[in-house]
């Protein structure tokens, strides 16, 4: 176990934070690791399992007072609205994610703390190229979601270029993952898909059956994270953000791919515009060799091994 850090985690409650708290810990250990939410989730045992603080990231006040009191060394921030969410209250969106990023960045100036933020796929819109999207590129996003992450990025740049701050970000694409469900994004899709299947033998699928988009597996979204900010800093020749990437897939697949372990499952159609138009103006591929080269971004999933454990995991949860 690597003692020393004091890490805070936001948005500690949503898809990525429930695993990624348990992750760190297991690293850092446990009294190491705050796990931090606007609110304590009913269905969430995160505020159980070891340091917890309820911390709304609007609030710059509540901010610095963890960072303050609790010595915090690094943050892990999490806590955002995802990609459909955000259009049906744009405004909400720019106060949680732009604000919010602002107000930890701020906190954290006095302490030096070190910051995860993770980017998006989203920053990419109609004018990027689609397929194999270079790491540099047009990134010209249609969603507030995209524009905030864009921001994001270029902020990320500027608190370390001007104030030394050692911050480090990847672009996600879709995660899939067994833990706490993802909510108000365009490829959750890629999840429910799971649940559905094996709970209902049937899903309804909000896109069209070839959209083709990219996702990764939580484990290796986590160690992914921390890899990052474990890497030596002289390597990164990016910072912000790193495409990553394991598989691009559409609908069409996945679902082929669920049916070959649940022959009866069956698949409907039925496409939300606004999921549609988003996951359209994304890229079909990621070009992920910068992360490659520079961190040894090396995801251990491919899509049929995802397909698998995904069945697995959630056949004994679900039973
Ligand atoms: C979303 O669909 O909004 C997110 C993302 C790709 O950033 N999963």
């Amino acid at each position: 176990m690597k003692m020393g850090k004091k890490i805070l985690v936001t948005g500690s409650m949503g898809q990525i934070g429930t695993e990624l708290v348990r992750y760190l810990r297991k690293i850092y250990g446990s009294e190491s690791v705050i796990a931090s939410g606007r609110r304590i989730k009913e269905d969430s045992s995160i505020a159980e399992e070891g340091p917890f603080e309820l911390l709304d990231v609007t609030d710059p006040g509540q901010i610095a007072a963890v960072i303050n009191n609790k010595r915090v060394d690094t943050i892990y921030h999490l806590a955002s609205i995802l990609s459909a969410k955000g259009e049906k209250d744009p405004q909400m969106l720019w106060e949680i994610n732009m604000n919010g990023l602002l107000n930890v960045f701020e906190a954290a100036r006095p302490q030096g703390c070190s910051i995860f933020f993770p980017s998006s796929v989203a920053v990419f819109g109609p004018g990027s190229p689609k397929d194999k999207t270079p790491q540099d590129t047009i990134t010209r996003p249609i969603t507030v979601y995209g524009i905030a992450k864009v921001t994001g990025e270029m902020l990320c740049d500027y608190y370390h270029l001007k104030y030394g701050l050692d911050i480090r970000s990847m672009r996600y694409p879709g995660i899939i993952s067994n833990a706490a469900l993802p909510g108000g994004g365009t490829t959750d899709y890629a999840v429910e898909i799971f649940y559905d299947a094996l709970r209902e033998g049937k899903h309804n699928c909000p896109l069209q059956e070839n959209t083709q988009l990219d996702f990764i597996y939580m484990p290796d979204a986590l160690e992914g994270a921390v890899k990052l900010m474990e890497a030596d800093p002289s390597k990164l020749k990016h910072r912000n953000a790193f495409n990553v990437t394991a598989f691009s897939i559409t609908p069409k697949q996945l679902y082929l791919e669920v049916q070959k372990h649940i022959p009866e499952f069956t698949i409907t159609y039925e496409v939300d515009p606004v999921k549609q138009a988003i996951a359209d103006s994304w890229p079909n591929s990621l070009d992920d060799s910068a992360a490659r080269t520079e961190w040894d971004w090396n995801p251990q999933y491919g899509f049929e091994m995802m397909t698998t454990d995904m069945l697995n995991v959630l056949t004994a949860k679900l039973s």
